[in-house]
């Protein structure tokens, strides 16, 4: 909670070209990138790092994620920390486990590295810079986001402050306030709740050589890593399943139960250092911008983490909003702000059908009849058997190239 405010004390007034919301993984990037532009950022995040840092995300990098890290100077540790993989293999009840090579179909590869580690390394670079990150920004608020002239409110270490700016990029994730700037006449919502969550845990144990997700009559799983000695599964669970319900044999003979026996006999188990729970979702905000705000990553669109797409499309909104920005502020033209959000959204809806491919291809639903069994079965089987369906997973699963200034026609 706040601390109580005095209507009589002033704010304190500070000045930016983009005020951002939200210092996660799409907030701090935009900022890395905004300045290596020449363009300037302050940071507004209402956690404190140490809370920041500690979320246990996303794990799997998309060549072009690991491309603009490299690119943006961020790439060191990654590449030496992180473990490059080829592509995902699928196994599923009583039948021969397959695997779609997305670097054989289209020579692009993916690296596990998780998403603390990238959160570490935006903390590193800002602090080498001397970023202006404000962390426990607390009832941030935007005004005037319509206007020539908007600004943030919120209150930091009991002092009221505001923060006058050009443009807002709201970086805040799917329960973040700068959506809300955005009128219900403007903004369209699409959106699926799917009727099962993810139980996942953190445990120090050497991982499978690949990332492996299980399609099994109790229930999907997903077998992946961290590092050499750090795995992450996962389980589909009921979404009133709760974490204590879950000590660690539990979860490891479960997990098991899931997996052909030849996979299961190689899961190294071992004591859980993080357990939690996520709901499962598919949302779109359209458009992605609304005068001088913009939305990114998880505040404006939310997939599945089936296809392990949040974090990479968080990547690649910051990277073509990074773009307009820098191009507004060296040329005066707003060409690539004007097409954001339809550049953005592309790639965005790419993404969101395939996560939501994914998860129907692979969970168990609660309400599905003999019929969608029999028909998710036939899927399945014919991706394990044709080439050219393996080739057009691959392509999706890679996630798109990001686009050259002209569009996808261009470049
Ligand atoms: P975040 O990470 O939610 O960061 C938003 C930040 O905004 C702050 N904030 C506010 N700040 C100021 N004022 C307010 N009113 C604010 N409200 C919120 C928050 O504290 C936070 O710091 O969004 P961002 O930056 O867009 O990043 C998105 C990614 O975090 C997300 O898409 C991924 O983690 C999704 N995801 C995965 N993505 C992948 O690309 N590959 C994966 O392998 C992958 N695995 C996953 C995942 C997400 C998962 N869960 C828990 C949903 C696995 C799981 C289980
Ligand atoms: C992860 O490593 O956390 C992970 C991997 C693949 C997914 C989702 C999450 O599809």
């Amino acid at each position: 909670m706040s601390p109580p405010r005095n209507p009589s004390v002033k704010p304190i007034i500070m000045k930016t070209q983009v005020a951002i919301i939200g210092g996660g993984p799409a907030g701090l990037l935009l900022s890395h990138l905004l300045h290596q532009a020449g363009v300037d950022s302050v940071v507004l995040e209402h956690r404190s790092r140490a809370q920041v840092q500690s979320r246990i995300r996303a794990g799997v990098l998309e060549q072009g994620t690991v491309d603009l890290l490299r690119r943006c100077g961020l790439g060191e540790r990654m590449d030496r920390e992180g473990h490059a993989h080829d592509g995902m293999q699928v196994a599923w009840a009583g039948r021969e486990s397959f695997f779609i090579d997305v670097r054989k179909h289209l020579g692009k590869r993916f690296v596990a590295y998780g998403q603390t580690q990238i959160q570490e390394d935006l903390h590193a670079a800002c602090d080498a810079r001397s970023a202006r990150v404000v962390h426990e920004a607390m009832d941030v608020a935007l005004h005037g986001v319509a206007s020539a002239h908007p600004y943030v409110s919120f209150v930091h270490a009991g002092q009221p402050q505001r923060l006058d700016c050009q443009f807002i990029a709201g970086c805040d994730g799917f329960h973040g306030v700068s959506r809300r700037a955005i009128p219900a006449s403007v903004l369209r919502e699409f959106e699926k709740v799917y009727p099962f969550g993810w139980l996942g845990i953190l445990s120090e144990t050497p991982p499978l050589p690949d990332i492996v997700y299980a399609n099994h009559p109790r229930g999907f799983a997903l077998a992946s890593m961290r590092s050499p000695t750090l795995s992450r599964y996962y389980l589909q669970v009921p979404l009133d399943t709760r974490t204590e319900d879950w000590p660690d044999e539990r979860f490891w003979n479960e997990l098991k139960a899931r997996y052909p026996r030849e996979l299961a006999e190689r899961i190294a188990t071992g004591p859980s250092i993080e357990k939690s729970i996520a709901p499962l979702r598919s949302y779109v905000a359209e458009p992605m911008r609304h005068g001088q705000l913009f939305l990114a990553g998880d505040a404006a669109h939310i997939v599945p983490p089936t296809g392990a797409k949040g974090l990479n499309l968080a990547v690649s909104d910051v990277f073509y909003l990074s773009r307009a920005l820098a191009h507004f502020y060296g040329t005066g033209s707003s060409d690539l702000l004007d097409g954001y959000s339809d550049m953005a959204l592309r790639r965005v809806w790419a993404s969101v059908r395939t996560s939501w491919y994914l998860t129907n291809l692979l969970h168990r639903f609660p309400d599905s009849t003999a019929f969608d069994q029999r028909a998710q079965e036939h899927e399945l089987e014919y991706l394990r058997s044709s080439p050219a369906a393996q080739l057009a997973l691959a392509e999706q699963y890679a996630g798109l190239p990001f686009e050259p200034v002209g569009g996808p026609h261009t470049g």
